[in-house]
């Protein structure tokens, strides 16, 4: 692993392939070390103590408007911690060139989590590929895990999540009751001046906004709605790939304790949970061919939500 992973350093990281826990890690301590605005930070550890890793993009300040983008959360969707290692390299390589990516880190700061769900990836890649939740024990069952997804802190417990330990959208004894997301729930309330809230799931081609544990509008529906066009609008332009916008509830289903819920109702207004590809052919398996094409399409629909929030920070 030592080995593979000096070698991953010496050669350029493949962002066309698949990668472990340990090689992603390594790529995050490459793009640190590659760029002075890029630090590896860590925002905690996980059930099985390993290290929750974050990369934080920062030209300036200490106190600057930021932005959030995770992945990972649910372990078996792998095109997503791909796509955010593929966009971390986008976004380190394009500040100075890029105008958009520029001009946004010379105002705010941007931290993305990769891996947000570590002992679920490790699982998917040892023992089964589908697992989807976290690892810790549950008292009482033989069930392990707790969907990371139902476990934040709004709406916790209501219509869309369960209460059975082997379910896979079990809730967990109490809000926050798993350590990754009380870790990314303490670094966000801490830092306390988020403007954006993002998080990538995969697959069904999909583009959502709050509130998924309600089946009523948020107060921002109206900009939130028409911006989730926009950013759909630019994953289009790109190979023609057609996500769906609107709130979770009604462009899915209930689903109570979902992060993005959270963040909105902290007032992080830019609250967005993107599905990426495809629509169900391959689902969580998508073919490493598809990952950069999956993350290009993305990261057009983020620059979208990321320069409308730059706009209305100036
Ligand atoms: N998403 C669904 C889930 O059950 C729907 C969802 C997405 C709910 C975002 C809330 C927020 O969590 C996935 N996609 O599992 O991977
Ligand atoms: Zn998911």
């Amino acid at each position: 692993m030592a080995e593979s992973a000096q070698r991953e350093r010496s050669t350029s990281f493949d962002f066309s392939s698949y990668h472990t826990l340990d090689d992603i890690y390594a790529e995050l301590d490459h793009l640190a070390s590659e760029h002075s605005f890029v630090e590896k930070i860590q925002i905690g550890e996980s059930y099985e103590k390993r290290p929750l890793y974050a990369l934080k993009f920062s030209t300036g300040g200490s106190d600057r408007p930021a932005i959030w983008l995770d992945a990972g959360i649910h372990s078996r969707e792998w095109v997503t911690q791909a796509s955010a290692l593929w966009i971390a390299n986008q976004i380190a390589s394009g500040y100075g060139s890029d105008s958009s990516i520029t001009s946004l880190l010379d105002k705010m700061d941007l931290f993305l989590l990769p891996v947000a769900n570590p002992d679920g990836f490790v699982y998917t890649h040892t023992s089964n590929r589908m697992w989807r939740k976290t690892r810790s024990r549950n008292a009482g069952s033989i069930c392990y895990g707790v969907d990371p997804n139902r476990n934040w802190d709004a709406g916790f417990g209501g219509p869309g999540a369960s209460s059975r330990p082997c379910s896979d959208s079990y809730h967990g004894p109490s809000a926050e009751s798993e350590v990754e997301v009380k870790s990314v729930a303490d670094f966000i309330r801490d830092h306390g001046n988020f403007k954006a809230f993002l998080t990538l799931h995969s697959y069904s081609q999909l583009l959502m906004y709050p509130y998924g544990y309600k089946c009523t509008r948020p107060d921002d529906y109206a900009e939130l709605e028409s911006l989730g066009r926009a950013a759909a609008d630019a994953i289009k332009s790109v190979y023609g790939t057609t996500f769906q916008v609107g709130p979770i509830c009604s462009t899915i289903y209930q689903a109570s304790g979902g992060s993005i819920d959270w963040a909105y109702d902290i007032g992080i207004k830019y609250s967005f949970a993107f599905e990426l590809r495809d629509t169900g052919r391959y689902g969580f398996l998508l073919p490493a061919s598809q990952i950069v094409p999956a993350a290009t399409e993305t990261w057009m629909g983020l620059r979208k939500i990321m320069e409308h929030v730059l706009e209305k920070q100036e």
